[in-house]
């Protein structure tokens, strides 16, 4: 028992916590902070403000490159990153807590200052909603304080000093302190699942978009006749479902935002400030137009495209009311969530008829899609145009103000370029000999298209046939008839023509800073 003998200070070094106790306050912090946020709502939620703030922080190629790797599931990646972050410097952290110095306390404690600055730093904030944070971080220390004590590190000396006849061994006590935290681990966890699951649930828009019937259209659009639709090849669908509408945005939990919630100011340079409730929009004759939605993060093949029938009011109509001044040359759209984009005024003036649009393919926007209202403009990238969650219209100029993806290298304009895209064949695959179809998608908004051309391996271009257009807001889907003659290897690329006559280009530009350019390519072979 010569251990027990030994000053409690010469101990403290062969007794190191280990990770399991920093991992455990970080999970209670975390888990806590996430059941005391129910009440607050999604702002007052630290880890996704952290998610979102990283995000901001995060360099232009970064995020492009998390864009391209990850698709739609960047989201998710982000959010198991900054859990694991948490996990690994809680673990090392906690390895220093001492009851002279410590350390774990004081990281854990500093995270947390992190984290209410991350949830203050969102638009859609409030000063209460750190109070979360701050009762999972106060959790969070008292438990890392607990299993780093001198009771549980060294129940014998405890023991001893109470002159109990029972003694632990040290493999005891180092068995139950690890219990200890296990059990914390998984209350955090718990908490942290059921938190999340409860704000979703509780601040959910889904009932009240359920709720909502949109106002009938005057001139519906009648439905795109067949022929949009080549037969006998698989392409996308010519409208493209809902459920399958592509998704980009920087919002890491989605925004839910009533009508009664959502308003709209028009101000800057303008007559008169107005700020639209949702009401309101009434007043003005609802549209309704087939616009393809196109990212300029798309690269050459990509299919950050889709094409949608969406109904809502001119933006022109809601900006004439406010008296815009001849000056102003864009208005910068703000989402409930702090995104920007800056939209040339013209674009939302002239008669390509941009919208507020309040549904997609005749139902409620979908909540991830900009419920209850989001703009968009025909032929320009979303990025400077089609804000979701819109909820603040400022007119200003493109020498004063700078939009999100613009500070981050993108160019301030976004014209969509003219593209084509080969859906079938699919890279690699094997077609049989004899007659086969191919085909894919061109657009070229709000030019449209008037011809695509195909060209098998180093061979002529060949017209290929252009399904039934719609809208030159809209993309065209095209079709090619081919003779497999030549077993081996093929490639098969497209160009497009616009409706003004040009070419698509052959050069080849990355998606920074302004949109992909380049022939799409497609490798396939013959059995
Ligand atoms: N609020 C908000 N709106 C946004 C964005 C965003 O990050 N936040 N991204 C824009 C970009 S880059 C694109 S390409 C389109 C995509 O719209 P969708 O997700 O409905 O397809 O939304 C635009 N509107
Ligand atoms: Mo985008």
């Amino acid at each position: 028992m010569a251990q027990t003998a030994l000053s409690p200070h010469v101990n403290d070094t062969p007794t190191r916590p280990g990770a399991l106790p920093g991992i455990a306050a970080a999970a209670i912090a975390v888990g806590v902070g996430a059941l005391v946020a129910v009440p607050f709502g999604p702002a007052a939620d630290a880890r996704s403000a952290v998610g979102s703030a990283v995000i901001d922080l995060t360099p232009g190629p970064v995020k492009e490159w998390a864009i391209q790797t990850f698709g739609t599931n960047d989201k998710l990646f982000l959010t198991v990153m900054v859990l694991v972050v948490i996990a690994v410097v809680a673990a090392v952290a906690g390895q220093w807590e001492r009851t002279r110095v410590p350390v774990g306390s004081v990281v854990i404690a500093l995270a947390a200052v992190a984290g209410c600055a991350a949830v203050l730093s969102r638009p859609d904030a409030s000063l209460v909603d750190v109070v979360p944070t701050l009762v999972g971080a106060v959790c969070g220390i008292a438990v890392l304080r607990f299993l780093t004590s001198r009771r549980v590190l060294r129940p014998r000396a405890a023991a001893d000093a109470a002159t109990e006849t029972t003694v632990d061994q040290p493999a005891d006590a180092g068995r139950r302190s690890s219990l200890a935290a296990l059990g914390f681990v998984g209350i955090g966890v718990v908490g942290g699942v059921v938190g999340a699951a409860l704000t979703r649930r509780l601040h959910s828009v889904s009932g009240d978009r359920a709720a909502f019937a949109p106002p009938t259209v005057a001139r519906p659009l009648p439905p795109p006749p067949p022929d949009v639709q080549p037969a006998g090849v698989a392409l996308p669908s010519y409208v493209t479902s809902a459920k399958d509408f592509y998704r980009i945005d920087t919002a890491l939990s989605v925004p839910q935002l009533s009508r009664a919630d959502w308003a709209l100011k028009v101000h800057g340079m303008v007559d008169r400030e107005i700020t639209y409730r949702f009401g309101d929009l009434a007043k003005f004759a609802p549209v309704e137009k087939m616009v393809t939605l196109t990212c300029v993060s798309n690269p050459v093949g990509g299919n950050l495209i889709s094409n949608g029938v969406w109904s809502g009011y001119r933006v022109r109509d809601l900006l004439a009311a406010a008296g815009v001044h001849p000056d102003a040359d864009m208005v910068l759209s703000t989402s409930v969530d702090g995104f920007t984009a800056g939209t040339p005024v013209e674009a939302l003036t002239d008669g390509r008829d941009a919208l507020l649009a309040i549904t997609l393919d005749g139902q409620p926007l979908p909540v991830e899609h900009g419920y209850p209202a989001r703009l968009v403009v025909p032929g320009l990238y979303g990025y400077v145009s089609a804000t979701k969650w819109v909820t603040d219209l400022e007119l200003t100029r493109f020498d004063r103000a700078q939009a999100y993806w613009t500070g981050l290298g993108w160019s301030a304009k976004g014209p969509i370029k003219t593209e084509s895209r080969i859906d079938v064949p699919r890279s690699g695959q094997v077609v049989p000999k004899g007659a086969v179809r191919f085909g894919g998608v061109a657009w070229a908004q709000p030019r449209g298209i008037r011809a695509v051309e195909v060209r098998i391996d180093d061979g002529p271009w060949l017209p290929a046939q252009l399904g039934g257009s719609f809208s030159n807001d809209a993309w065209r889907l095209w079709s090619f008839d081919w003779q497999a003659v030549q077993p081996g290897q093929h490639r098969i690329t497209v160009r497009a023509t616009d409706n003004t006559g040009a070419v698509q280009t052959a050069d080849e530009a990355d998606v920074m800073p302004d949109g992909a350019t380049g022939y799409h390519t497609v490798s396939f072979s013959v059995a």
